[in-house]
């Protein structure tokens, strides 16, 4: 380290921690406490971990002077979204054996376990990579969960863009032995040093995010990665990507100086140069990132800080070559097509939808138990989707009985009617696991959906397919800002209202009002949509109609 006061604590962390080991070893041993050391809280989401507490009891327990209830949120990386039966069985019973029961299907098509307790994260972090899956990097400042469009539909394009996907996860996957020989036995070579060539001994100011979408579809949400490719194809094959920098979601209610950001589309590069542009957009968010305030620290500050020719520059200079032009693209939709869809080779995929993002037995419908029965059967994969469903990929025309079956005899229907609206609804975890959450998401959605739903049925709606997205705080989980409608809290039952995103996820929308509770927002939207249904144009979306009227429902009329 270099003694800079400047640079923030967690840098200090970094620097001392000896490529992530810090005192994990010993922080786990510690059977007097449910914790980890203070500076392993920071080490251990580089390892794929949170410490947590369930904030429903956090009040009554400190009123009993107890210390809160701590456990642990684990997330396993699935480059892609892609895992096997045997992965989704062994998620499933370590779910069951060290977690709260269920599987959490994030935003960023990896899943999440909650509720390890501090004595069964060994046992749980070797077993997912007995699987062979992993944790490293799923957290922490590297780049995370590498993203793609699983349309297994498209096969030669998607196996391709998969493939790059996988590509760059396993290139810029860190390089310390310490993961090995923490969660997994391995011993420290003797006289062995560690380096982190891409990384260095600090890693990255910040978090790191990197996207691949196959147009028409935007599911991924691309312009809010740090970095974005887009897929561009020519006679049915992949030609390269169009690349997109900068994008980010986080930002802080009443703070202008953090605000979420579209990624800007600079050029295209072939797939053979996908992985090194990648290395390199990394590199110059290690060496130019803000290592003094974590607020400003993506990548999309970088770019606003210095310039977006700058960046270019840059980025051209060390890769050696100029970025060709960028491609003409269209992305026509960013929701998951659910029910049946056959591709070229004669195989069936099946697109669930789950609730919330939540693989769980709740009640009749035990989807956790039915799709673990399928995984049993199931030759093909489980492809998680970035709007936090799941697709049974790969079944041959004779075995889509015998899912079907399985899932009725479990509760589930696949062809359940449901509101284009909560199709694609998103919602972040906040309450209870979340240390971050100001008001409820994932918990409250479903109640929320249905007074909206009885809105859009009141104005004869109910097939329209607005995008509505709620998180616990401004942080930006379930990407909000890119939707038509977002709540994001800011306090028990408070909100605030953002209006007039696009339908394609290429547009932010505005803040339109602070602090408001459920009665407020219905009747925000209420008004809105009265008019909508009045004035719009043809083919108006409602993110537009909203961004035509200039968010403001006193510009109508
Ligand atoms: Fe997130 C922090 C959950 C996708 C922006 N996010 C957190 C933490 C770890 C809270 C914390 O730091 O203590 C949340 C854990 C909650 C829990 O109990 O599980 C959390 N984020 C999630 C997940 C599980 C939401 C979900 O319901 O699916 C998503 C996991 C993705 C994954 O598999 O890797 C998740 N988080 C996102 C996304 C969407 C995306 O990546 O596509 C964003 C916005 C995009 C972006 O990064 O700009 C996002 N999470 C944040 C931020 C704000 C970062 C910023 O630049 O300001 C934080 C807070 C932070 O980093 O300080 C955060
Ligand atoms: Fe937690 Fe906020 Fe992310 Fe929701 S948006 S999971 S409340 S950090």
């Amino acid at each position: 380290m270099s003694g800079d006061d400047t640079l923030t604590e967690v840098e200090g962390i970094k620097a001392r921690s000896d490529y992530l080991r810090g005192t994990i070893v010993e922080s786990l041993a510690d059977s007097a406490t449910g914790t980890l050391a203070e500076d392993d809280t920071q080490l251990s989401k580089f390892h794929g971990f949170y410490q947590q507490d369930d904030r429903d009891i956090r009040a009554e327990r400190t009123r009993q002077k107890l210390e809160p209830a701590h456990s642990f949120m684990i997330r396993v990386r699935v480059p892609g979204g892609i895992a096997t039966s045997a992965q989704w069985l062994q998620m499933d019973t370590l779910a069951r054996q060290y977690a709260n029961n269920t599987l959490r299907l994030t935003t960023r098509q990896a899943f999440q376990f909650h509720g390890v307790i501090k004595s069964d994260l060994k046992a749980t972090i070797a077993a997912i990579n007995n699987s062979l899956l992993d944790t490293i990097a799923a957290c922490g400042d590297v780049n995370r969960n590498v993203m793609c469009t699983p349309l297994a539909e498209k096969s030669a394009i998607h196996a391709a863009a998969y493939k790059t996907a996988t590509e760059i996860s396993a290139h810029l996957t860190p390089n310390t032995r310490a993961y090995h020989e923490i969660w997994l036995d391995k011993k420290r070579v003797a006289g062995g040093e560690d380096s982190e060539p891409i990384y260095g001994a600090t890693y990255l100011p910040r978090k790191f995010k990197i996207g691949i979408a196959i147009p028409p579809s935007n599911d991924v949400d691309i312009f809010s990665q740090d970095l974005g490719f887009i897929a561009i194809q020519k006679n049915g094959e992949l030609a390269g990507f169009n690349v997109a920098v900068g994008g980010g979601m986080g930002m802080h209610h009443g703070e202008p100086e953090t605000y979420p950001r579209v990624a800007d589309v600079i050029g295209f590069c072939t797939p053979e140069q996908a992985v090194n542009l990648a290395e390199q957009v990394v590199k110059i968010q290690r060496d130019h990132g803000d290592r003094t305030n974590r607020k400003h620290a993506r990548l999309k500050y970088t770019i606003d800080d210095n310039g977006l020719d700058w960046f270019q520059d840059e980025l051209h200079r060390r890769l050696g070559f100029e970025l060709q032009p960028k491609s003409p693209y269209l992305f026509v939709s960013r929701g998951d097509d659910f029910g049946w869809s056959v591709d070229q080779h004669g195989e069936w995929h099946l697109t669930l939808f789950v609730p919330q993002g939540r693989v769980a037995d709740v009640g009749d419908r035990k989807m956790m138990s039915a799709l673990a029965e399928i995984a049993k059967v199931h030759q093909g994969t489980f492809r998680l989707t970035a709007n936090q469903n799941v697709i049974i990929s790969g079944v041959p025309a004779k075995k889509k009985p015998q899912i079907e079956n399985l899932l009725q005899s479990h509760g589930v229907k696949p062809a359940q009617k449901i509101s284009p609206l909560r199709q694609q609804a998103l919602a972040c975890v906040a309450f209870p696991t979340c240390g971050l959450a100001m008001a409820e998401a994932e918990r409250y959605l479903p109640d929320l959906l249905e007074q909206v739903e009885s809105l859009l049925a009141k104005h004869s709606l109910i097939e329209e397919p607005i995008s509505l997205r709620i998180t616990g705080c401004p942080n930006g989980c379930a990407r909000p800002y890119l939707a038509e409608i977002a709540l994001v809290g800011k306090a028990p039952g408070q909100y605030s209202l953002f209006l007039g995103g696009d339908s394609n996820g290429t547009r932010l929308n505005t803040l339109t009002h602070e602090n408001v509770n459920e009665s407020q927002i219905l009747d925000i939207l209420d008004q809105w949509l009265t008019s909508f249904v009045e004035q719009r144009r043809a083919n108006e979306s409602f993110g537009d109609f909203i961004d035509r009227h200039n968010y403001s429902l006193a510009e109508i009329n």
